[in-house]
């Protein structure tokens, strides 16, 4: 039909002075996925892949992914391939997505510090890369080339001297992740790229898989990485979940989110077409507008009505605009939409506001800030420079999106002369005795005898 009639859940905070508990429990959302449903499932996935490596890789691509397999690796030629027959406008528009990614990336490396606590008392902290990392890109309803742009970008500026790649073999390209995938790979220099699905990639990465395990004696070895990154589906947030603490992990991307705050000055068209844009990425993907203004809330009502009737994934947005975890949330302010948006903690949070630019400094729980109308979400998805892999379910209010200090660590240096270390040493002997461990003291009281 040429209109579809969509008709987000509305929820009215005007007048109401809420707490932070209350604002919490308005703002819509899902239950949080339970990683328990699969919790069983991927416990033995990993621990089959710990037991029989490549063996139990191709029985697990055979039976999730419908393909024969020997071992995983993706040879040099497919590599070469995928970036020779890839569409020129296509490749044009990776190299864009890399070029403004890695100048951020390498903006945003942070610095060291030497610091002199007293004369002769040197504290540094050194950033240092993780040797290895292990890069995990969805295959199957979301193949993200442009998620092998956002997970190695930021791994190559920080330093990572080893970087794998695994993305689920797909059967229509006989067996090898999507080429697209392999294409951004390709220009981005990776070439130890697996076809490698689910929790299963996710062991192999996290505990490394011996050569000559393959079914019939093959398979490459495969290096245990040190911290494993991407997006996935419930197993392979599950799986990361798991073998967090064995291996580091960035967060625990879910089900895409989009808040926009908005006033009477947002033009209605702009925002609904960024609702429809995250939302076509799952049924489950939360689409949520703040606004002080009803008659916005009318009008971006009225104007999904017309965009969602000629969008390509139709049905999968109307399921997602109409879930529990979207809405339209009214407040009576700019003041109390600060408070909701920080209360919601939004993967993505659009300000479209007069001044939208003061009253995004007021926003501190959010994983990334788009700010006026013309910074919308997908460019920041695509070709922003900053980064797409976010936190989503409100765990932007403890943590952050993929960047360069994911795959980097703050070494502390000390480094004490003589006469430094004497200048305390007191201290030292006190605190040592007052907790009850004299041997701390007398390691700095052997010193000066
Ligand atoms: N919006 C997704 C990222 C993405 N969108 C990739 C399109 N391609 C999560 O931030
Ligand atoms: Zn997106």
């Amino acid at each position: 039909s040429p209109v579809a009639s969509v008709t987000l859940k509305r929820t009215d905070l005007r007048g109401r002075a809420l707490g932070l508990a209350e604002l919490k429990n308005a703002v819509p959302r899902t239950a949080a996925s339970t990683v328990a449903t699969a919790e069983a499932a991927v416990s033995a996935i990993i621990a089959d892949v710990r037991g029989r490596g490549h063996a139990a890789l191709a029985d697990l691509a055979h039976k999730f992914d419908g393909v024969a397999q020997e071992h995983p690796r993706v040879p040099a030629a497919a590599l070469a391939e995928a970036l020779e027959t890839v569409d020129p406008t296509v490749r044009a528009a990776l190299e864009e997505s890399i070029a403004r990614a890695r100048a951020f990336a390498e903006a945003q490396k942070p610095a060291n510090v030497d610091f002199q606590v007293a004369s002769g008392a040197v504290v540094s902290s050194h950033w240092v890369p993780v040797s290895r990392v292990g890069m995990y890109v969805p295959g199957g309803l979301a193949p993200l080339a442009s998620s092998v742009i956002m997970n190695a970008v930021p791994a190559q500026a920080a330093g990572v001297a080893s970087i794998a790649l695994a993305s689920p073999p797909q059967k229509e390209n006989g067996g090898m992740p999507g080429q697209t995938i392999l294409a951004a790979a390709a220009l981005l220099g990776i070439d130890e790229v697996y076809a490698m699905g689910g929790a299963q990639a996710i062991a192999a990465f996290a505990y490394g898989v011996d050569a000559g395990t393959g079914p019939n004696g093959g398979g490459d070895t495969i290096d245990p990485v040190d911290v494993v990154s991407g997006p996935g589906n419930i197993f392979v947030a599950t799986a990361k979940r798991l073998v967090k603490g064995v291996v580091g992990i960035d967060s625990e991307a879910g089900a895409t989110e989009i808040a926009v705050l908005a006033d009477s000055t947002a033009n209605p068209v702009f925002v609904a077409a960024d609702l429809i844009s995250q939302a076509e990425h799952d049924p489950n993907a939360a689409s949520v507008l703040v606004t002080d203004s009803p008659e916005l809330a009318d009008a971006v009502e009225r104007e999904l009505g017309v965009q969602v009737a000629r969008t390509a994934h139709r049905e999968r947005v109307e399921t997602a605009l109409s879930g529990p975890q979207s809405g339209i949330v009214l407040v009576d302010g700019i003041d109390q939409g600060v408070a909701v948006c920080n209360a919601y903690a939004a993967e993505h949070l659009e300000v479209v506001t007069a001044d939208a630019q003061a009253v995004a400094a007021r926003i501190i729980n959010a994983g990334a800030i788009f700010v006026g109308e013309y910074s919308p979400v997908s460019l920041g998805d695509y070709c922003a420079g900053s980064n797409h892999v976010l936190p989503t379910s409100g765990t932007a209010a403890f943590s952050s999106g993929l960047n360069v200090t994911t795959f980097l660590r703050a070494v502390q240096l000390i480094n004490y002369s003589k006469d430094a270390l004497a200048e305390v040493a007191g201290h030292v002997i006190t605190l040592s005795k007052a907790e009850g461990w004299p041997a701390h003291g007398d390691a700095v009281a052997v010193r000066f005898p």
